[in-house]
């Protein structure tokens, strides 16, 4: 049986479906939406994808009959279980991976959306520019930390892509749509990792 991937490319789904390109893996992806009719073949309620993610959201993946949930648990299992130098060649290496994977969930992911959303991507009329502000500068100190990560090793784990660098720039795909004038190491890499092959491929599911 193929690895399943549960979750819309217009989602956080995209962070899995970009790993599973990186890595070459064969899939089937099925496109449950998080926000159309729930009781639909493709809604939430989907009992394949309930089972999958008792939680409802998506991303969520069935492995051969083993299932997984959130998005950055998924990439570091994938990239654990495929290596393919995704996964960090040292123990120390993958406490980075670690490390900024629970920092784009938790420090970029909330700011980035809220930053997004009242930037450009709700309709004009239900943007709040007050919100939009409030949520670029709680990203100031996350974004100058990354900058300062990336001053003398070109990836976030050392000297090539890996599932850290995947994770995050992941989170922080919207993040190309600010200006970096201030920080041209972070700038220089998130051009690198969306000019990759399979990010390039990944994102053009989404028409972007
Ligand atoms: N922390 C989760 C967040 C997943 C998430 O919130 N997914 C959204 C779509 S991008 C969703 O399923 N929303 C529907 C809901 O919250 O019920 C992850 O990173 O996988």
């Amino acid at each position: 049986m193929t690895l399943k991937i549960y979750g819309i490319a217009a989602s956080r789904a995209i962070r899995a479906l970009w790993m599973a390109e990186e890595l070459g893996l064969p899939y089937e992806h099925v496109p449950i939406h998080y926000r159309d009719d729930p009781d639909g073949p493709l809604g939430r309620n989907n009992p394949q994808f309930r089972r999958a993610n008792p939680m409802g959201r998506i991303p969520a993946i069935d492995d051969d009959g083993f299932t997984l949930w959130e998005s950055m648990a998924i990439n570091l299992y994938l990239a654990r279980k495929h290596g393919q130098g995704l996964w960090p060649a040292t123990v120390e290496g993958e406490g980075l991976a670690y490390q900024w994977s629970f920092f784009a969930v938790t420090e970029v992911d909330p700011n980035m959306v809220e930053w997004a959303s009242h930037a450009f991507v709700l309709p004009e009329d239900k943007r709040e520019p007050a919100r939009a502000a409030a949520a670029l500068e709680n990203l100031a100190r996350p974004l100058a930390v990354v900058e300062a990560a990336l001053a003398h090793r070109p990836y976030l784990a050392g000297g090539a892509f890996t599932v850290a660098d995947l994770n995050l720039a992941s989170a922080m795909f919207r993040a190309r749509r600010m200006d970096h004038a201030a920080r041209p190491n972070l700038a220089r890499w998130l051009a690198d990792c969306f000019a990759r092959p399979a990010a390039r491929r990944t994102w053009a599911m989404r028409g972007e």
